[in-house]
């Protein structure tokens, strides 16, 4: 890694500058330096550093939809504004007719990738999520299924009493070809029991993952940012996404996710501001260095904010969406879609050249 001279308005950035240029890998420290500097700059051109001999000046896009089939969830976790208890005001649960009808009415766009997840609810059978992706695989056969976190094939393995093994084999065997990278939320135990006290928490969503890569099916992972979580919570939480990369290779890109506290039990939370979310993305990019990707989600940090974002590190943009609700229900006043010449507009207008992908990164 050249730029040797890069000059910082933060000498503390230097040895880390030093170290990425000599090849060694960054710890727990360097990722508390990092997020503790004023020097927002310095930490994004490090960032870019990488970015730029991993991809140049690409900048991926997909065209996707979001399926989400249900918002009723059993889980009812404290940051959630999407989810619904059984019979409540809001509460819906999309028929196999439902679904196929959204799908099918953007049957005219070329999309590669299509990503399903819900709430836990418990009125529905397993063979409701292999008859979902079964119909989304017969309607869309070009396109990806990216479907289910951790937390959801967790729960299908409680339901029916089958090995996560089995559930997924049977998953992969309807359609699902990689799994969205959502419940990991903070994996820290404290944050675990004040936030997500139903859900997996940390060592279980780990281990499922690591299931799921032993079996060949690739993952993308998140981390959802902003609310309790300690800036050490957040290095540890990227430290333990890298240990688990080294052992299974399974993770394609890691999304950090901004907290929206609207409508949840943390309304009272200040949102995330530009400088954390660059941050975040800087550091995610500095300390994952075994995972490809760093997705700059514009749903929760703004269209413009995530076309910054690609000089902080970032190298995708997610994708076209269409319809979101998880954000949208928790007050984002982002669109709920883009056009795929919105976004081309966004990365050539920021210097950067939009490359089409599929979910796994192949540019089509
Ligand atoms: O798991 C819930 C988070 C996740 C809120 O893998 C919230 O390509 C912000 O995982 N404010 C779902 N976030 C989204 C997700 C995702 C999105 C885009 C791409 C990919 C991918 C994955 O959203 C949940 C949870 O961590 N979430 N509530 C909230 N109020
Ligand atoms: Fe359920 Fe997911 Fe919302 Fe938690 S974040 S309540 S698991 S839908």
């Amino acid at each position: 890694m050249k730029e040797i001279s890069m000059e910082f308005t933060d000498p503390a950035l230097l040895p880390i500058h030093e170290k990425l240029a000599s090849g060694r890998r960054l710890d727990f420290e360097d990722g508390m330096t990092l997020y503790r500097s004023d020097d927002l700059h310095g930490v994004g051109r490090l960032a870019n550093l990488v970015r730029e001999k991993n991809c140049g000046r690409d900048a991926y896009v997909v065209r996707n939809e979001h399926l989400n089939y249900t918002n009723i969830c059993i889980n009812r976790c404290v940051f959630c504004a999407f989810s619904r208890d059984q019979g409540e005001e809001q509460a819906y649960t999309f028929d196999l007719s439902d679904a196929e009808d959204r799908l099918r009415a953007r049957l005219h766009e070329p999309i590669r990738e299509i990503h399903i997840v819900g709430g836990l609810n418990p009125a529905l059978p397993f063979s409701y999520y292999l008859d979902l992706l079964r119909m989304a695989k017969e309607i869309r056969p070009e396109a990806t299924i990216k479907a289910f976190t951790a937390v959801e094939v967790e729960y299908f393995s409680r339901l029916t009493g089958l090995s996560v093994d089995e559930v997924v084999g049977a998953l992969r065997e309807a359609g699902l070809a990689m799994m969205p990278g959502g419940g990991a939320e903070v994996l820290s135990e404290r944050v675990h029991r004040k936030l997500y006290p139903k859900k997996i928490g940390p060592a279980r969503w780990l281990d499922v993952i690591r299931t799921v890569h032993g079996l060949g099916v690739p993952t993308n992972a998140t981390m959802l940012y902003g609310h309790i979580e300690s800036l050490e919570e957040r290095v540890q939480h990227l430290l333990k996404l890298r240990a688990l990369q080294d052992e299974t290779g399974g993770f394609i890109a890691f999304i950090p996710l901004a907290f929206h506290p609207e409508n949840t039990r943390l309304s009272h939370l200040k949102a995330t501001g530009g400088i954390d979310d660059l941050k975040t993305i800087a550091v995610a990019r500095l300390l994952l260095d075994n995972i490809p990707h760093i997705k700059a989600y514009w749903v929760m940090i703004t269209p413009s904010l995530a076309q910054v974002a690609l000089s902080f590190g970032a190298d995708d943009l997610d994708g076209t969406i269409v319809e979101e609700k998880i954000t949208h229900m928790a007050g984002a006043r982002t669109p709920t879609g883009m056009s795929m010449d919105e976004i081309s507009h966004l990365i050539r207008s920021a210097g950067y050249r939009p490359v089409e992908r599929d979910a796994f990164y192949n540019p089509v």
